[in-house]
């Protein structure tokens, strides 16, 4: 049906992510050639925008730091707007693996569901060097968002996720800030879009420092239980008919 290539973004959303960049960018380059990279530097104070430059990816640089979910929403934004048919999301920090976006690519093909989302927690050996009190909050919210969105969710802060463009649509008006990943899933949920888990290997970072240390656990915790429980209650901005969402949707994709 479509006479044009397809066409693929790889989003990589980084804040002072000099020591990893620079990888990442030219893992993605090897791994998935397909993809155009783009690098939203979210106002990095180290030498990130030159890293990533150097690399050979497009940046785009925020003047000041937004955040992770603003970030992630530039991402989207820019896929919108340049008319890409996917979007894969990829850490600056190296956690996750070029090598296994096909993965991602394939469930989406064979599952027909708009995003796919990287698990590292679905194999069976389970033991992903995360600290106790940050794999506690996954599973607390795992637990939550599974019986919010009737299905099973094992690591919904992971953010290696491949999305189409009804959810690149989606995510392009409207993205959670700060801790996305969560509240993002319940997002789908109430749209109606489908997301899958399959499970990756995840690496830990490998430089720079994670945006949750553990002292920051609790507040991370109650922060995203209070953003999931009035998300519950919030208006969602309803797409346009004509718009890729709709038009979609009606078809019954
Ligand atoms: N910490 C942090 N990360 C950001 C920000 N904006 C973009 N990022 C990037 O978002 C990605 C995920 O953040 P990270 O701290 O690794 O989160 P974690 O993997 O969940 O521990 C990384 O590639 C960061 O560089 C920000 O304002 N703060
Ligand atoms: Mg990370």
């Amino acid at each position: 049906m479509r006479g044009m290539s397809v066409r693929h973004l790889a989003v990589v959303p980084a804040y002072n992510e000099a020591a990893s960049v620079e990888r990442v960018v030219g893992s993605l380059r090897e791994h998935a050639p397909e993809f155009d990279v783009l690098v939203i530097d979210d106002g990095s104070t180290d030498d990130t925008f030159d890293r990533a430059t150097a690399a050979g990816a497009r940046v785009l640089r925020h003047p000041f730091n937004l955040g992770i979910g603003g970030a992630v929403q530039s991402g989207f934004t820019f896929a919108k707007e340049r008319g890409y048919d996917f979007m894969v999301q990829v850490d600056g920090d190296g956690q996750h693996d070029a090598g296994q976006i096909e993965v991602l690519q394939r469930t989406m093909a064979s599952e027909g569901v708009d995003v796919v989302c990287g698990s590292r927690f679905m194999d069976d050996s389970g033991h992903y060097p995360a600290p106790i009190s940050r794999r506690t909050g996954i599973h607390i919210f795992a637990f939550i968002l599974s019986r919010l969105v009737d299905g099973r969710i094992s690591d919904p802060t992971s953010g290696f996720r491949l999305y189409n463009q009804r959810a690149i649509s989606l995510f392009a008006r409207d993205y959670p800030h700060d801790y996305p990943e969560v509240e993002a899933v319940l997002m789908l949920h109430h749209h109606k879009l489908t997301l899958r888990e399959v499970p990756v290997r995840m690496f830990t970072r490998e430089g720079g420092v994670s945006s949750i240390s553990s002292g920051k656990s609790a507040y991370y915790m109650i922060k995203v239980l209070l953003a999931l429980f009035i998300g519950l209650a919030r208006a969602r901005p309803v797409p346009e008919p004509g718009e890729a969402a709709a038009v979609s949707a009606s078809q019954g994709l």
